[in-house]
């Protein structure tokens, strides 16, 4: 079976939605949601028996069940695949209880705790109680990982795609979309690289600027003035194509190699690492390109992979004006259907990227001069890296 694949295989999922007959005796109750993992033993029949087991239970109305889906594990590489669901529960407990009674149902189900993330017959997470937020040393509700893991938020979307994140202030289907189907985790001990993604003349320099103010993080610049080829490059000199990107790409190599960042430190970065390829293609002829990816090859073993991509978009005629406005004395022939184009593979890049989480933030809407923007960006971010703390719980 693939991972990932859609499933739903057992007899108690295909009834998806309950009806309830007398609610109004419940009007004091709280929707809550609750994630199901198993990948060890009968995983359909023990999710099946979990659900049962909520039902059964005075104190809790299961209301609807997501598909069943299965999926790689994330942490320990070699355990076998997890079944992943979503339930949607009313309770007339409150969020403790609700969380002691899953483990109750746990422990009814085989479950033994050994290994931190080892693989489990049966695995319950209480992701959301009502708005509440709950943060006790056993219980953080909405759960830390939540926005982290398509496992939870893909089978989460289908029940609620509407539902507001209490803490993140934005829906299940934006933090789904965030993750391109990745799954992903808080760590707080590698660097913690933001990287600012987007054609040229978006803003990403300002943006980088205006973020480590109010992160108190270490900015990592693109330099423009001091590549000897790149006049020669935007004057059509494709000979000197190569030289150029050479010299970007040690000095960008230079700046975020694994040894040069401090693990738990937080970085902003003007431009995405990867985003080589995208100049590397358009300028490069195939001799050049061949040399160009050995090289490549062999310098990016250890760059610093980014805990959160930022991809600035905006129409190419604002990233003109905003080019002209600054005035670099080799941009000046560039022209709108050269920035459409960069635009286009810039699309491209970040629609392929899984290395990280992505919020997407577009020119129309969103200005980081504007202080109250840039304070709602900022405390997404927040939830996004991890600074002087151990993110693995
Ligand atoms: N805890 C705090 N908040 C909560 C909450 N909202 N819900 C505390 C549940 N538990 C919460 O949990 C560890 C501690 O977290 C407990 O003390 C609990 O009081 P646990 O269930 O005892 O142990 P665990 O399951 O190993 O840890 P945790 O953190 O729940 O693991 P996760 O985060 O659930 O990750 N890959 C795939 N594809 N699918 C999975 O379902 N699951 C895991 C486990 C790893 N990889 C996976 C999957
Ligand atoms: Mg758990």
């Amino acid at each position: 079976m693939e991972p990932d694949a859609v499933h739903t295989q057992n007899k108690p999922f295909e009834c998806r939605v309950i009806l309830l007959g007398a609610l109004s005796a419940m009007s004091d109750w709280t929707d809550a949601y609750i994630g199901l993992g198993s990948n060890l033993g009968e995983r359909a029949h023990t999710l099946a028996q979990a659900v049962e087991c909520l039902g059964r239970h005075p104190g809790i109305e299961v209301l609807a069940t997501s598909d069943i889906r299965e999926t790689a594990p994330l942490g320990g590489k070699d355990q076998p695949t997890y079944l992943n669901a979503v339930v949607q529960a009313r309770t007339s407990m409150n969020g403790e209880r609700l969380h002691a009674q899953l483990g109750a149902i746990e422990k009814s189900l085989g479950r033994r705790r050994g290994e931190k993330w080892g693989a489990r017959t049966i695995d319950l997470d209480l992701l959301l109680f009502g708005d509440q937020i709950i943060a006790r040393t056993h219980l953080t509700v909405p759960h830390r990982q939540l926005h982290m893991r398509s496992f939870v938020l893909a089978p989460l979307h289908e029940l609620a795609a509407d539902l507001i994140h209490p803490l993140l202030h934005v829906s299940i289907k934006e933090l789904l979309g965030r993750l391109q189907g990745g799954d992903f985790v808080l760590d707080a001990r590698r660097p913690q690289l933001i990287s600012i993604a987007g054609n040229i003349g978006v803003g990403k320099t300002t943006l980088a600027r205006r973020l480590v103010d109010k992160l108190s993080a270490t900015i990592l610049l693109e330099p423009y003035g001091d590549n000897p080829f790149m006049p020669d490059v935007y004057a059509g000199r494709k000979d000197f194509a190569l030289d150029s990107q050479l010299h970007f790409l040690v000095h960008r190599v230079g700046q975020l190699e694994v040894a040069a960042l401090r693990s738990g430190q937080l970085y902003v970065s003007d431009y995405l690492y990867d985003k080589e390829w995208v100049y590397a293609n358009r300028l490069l002829d195939p001799r050049q390109m061949a040399l160009y990816k050995h090289i490549y090859g062999r310098l990016s073993q250890s760059i610093t992979v980014p805990s959160l991509l930022l991809y600035l978009r905006d129409s190419s005629n604002r990233c003109l004006e905003r080019i002209r406005q600054r005035n670099r004395p080799y941009e000046g022939g560039i022209e709108t259907a050269f920035l459409d184009g960069l635009g286009h593979d810039y699309d491209r890049l970040v629609a392929g990227w899984s290395s990280s989480p992505v919020i997407c933030l577009d020119g129309a809407e969103f200005n980081c001069l504007n202080e109250t923007h840039l304070e709602r960006l900022v405390e997404q971010i927040q939830h996004y890296v991890c600074v002087g703390q151990d993110g693995r719980d």
